[in-house]
């Protein structure tokens, strides 16, 4: 499993960067955000869980490395930037966005994230140079929902009618199945503190949690030298402004 190519397969695992400590309070910062408690005083970009919603339900905050020093410290950390950079065969690596998905013990389908590439919620990037790092803040087993990858789908061509918010994962393979019935798909099983990487390109998904303990990633978008905004219109428009603030979107490496 360990020996995924990120060019030919799509995806990748690092060797082991954080310590169990490293990944313990990180986590411990997250629960501190999902229940509301900024102690940077900032706020996360946007919150799709608040505090009253069913338990049961993934918790999806974007951006709350902004709201916490031990998960910003996660994020930035120099060995992470440094092995991103080998895997990617980068000269700049830069944290443009992250999210925590953190995902209970699931009721029937609750815990379902639909296939996707994250390329297609991103209409202001091109889809060179952009990647994701999920961090396992959990051990991550098969009866966890672990994410999903299908090998070579970054070479594919788009597939209409996929959604990360689309919990009907069985309909989902039927569309998959028209054009790639013999597809390969390796789940990312991953000890705490472990991390995959996946392209923007990467067809992923993952299945319900039947652990009693929550499956927590953090979720590092980056984006490398080779990676080019496009201009939009409209509400995305100047999304990627961003880019321009170390305090929202840290360069953590430059080769
Ligand atoms: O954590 C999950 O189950 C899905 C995460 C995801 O879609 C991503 O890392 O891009």
């Amino acid at each position: 499993m360990r020996n995924h190519n990120l060019y030919k397969d799509g995806f990748c695992f690092l060797p082991a960067v954080f310590s169990k400590n490293q990944a313990h309070s990180a986590r411990d910062g997250l629960w501190e955000v999902i229940n509301g408690h900024y102690e940077t005083g900032r706020s996360p970009e946007s919150r799709f869980w608040n505090i009253g919603d069913d338990p049961a339900s993934i918790i999806k905050i974007d951006k709350p490395h902004l709201c916490n020093q031990a998960v910003w410290n996660l994020v930035t950390n120099a060995g992470l930037g440094k092995e991103l950079a080998r895997v990617t065969n980068a000269n700049m690596i830069q944290v443009w966005h992250s999210q925590v998905v953190w995902k209970p013990k699931s009721k029937k389908n609750s815990g379902n994230a639909g296939w996707h590439r994250d390329a297609q919620y991103w209409p202001f990037w091109n889809t060179e140079g952009l990647y994701t790092a999920w961090i396992a803040l959990s051990n991550v087993t098969i009866e966890s929902g672990p994410v999903r990858f299908i090998v070579g789908s970054n070479h594919w061509a788009t597939i209409d009618g996929l959604d990360f918010f689309n919990k009907d994962i069985n309909s989902q393979d039927q569309v998959l199945d028209r054009s790639h019935s013999n597809r390969d798909t390796i789940d990312a099983l991953l000890d705490i503190g472990e991390v995959s990487v996946h392209s923007s390109l990467t067809y992923h998904s993952s299945n319900a949690n039947r652990n009693q303990g929550p499956r927590v990633g953090m979720v590092v978008h980056f984006c490398t030298d080779d990676a080019k905004r496009i201009m939009v219109t409209g509400e995305n428009s100047d999304y990627l402004d961003q880019i321009e603030d170390q305090s929202i979107a840290p360069v953590i490496y430059k080769g």
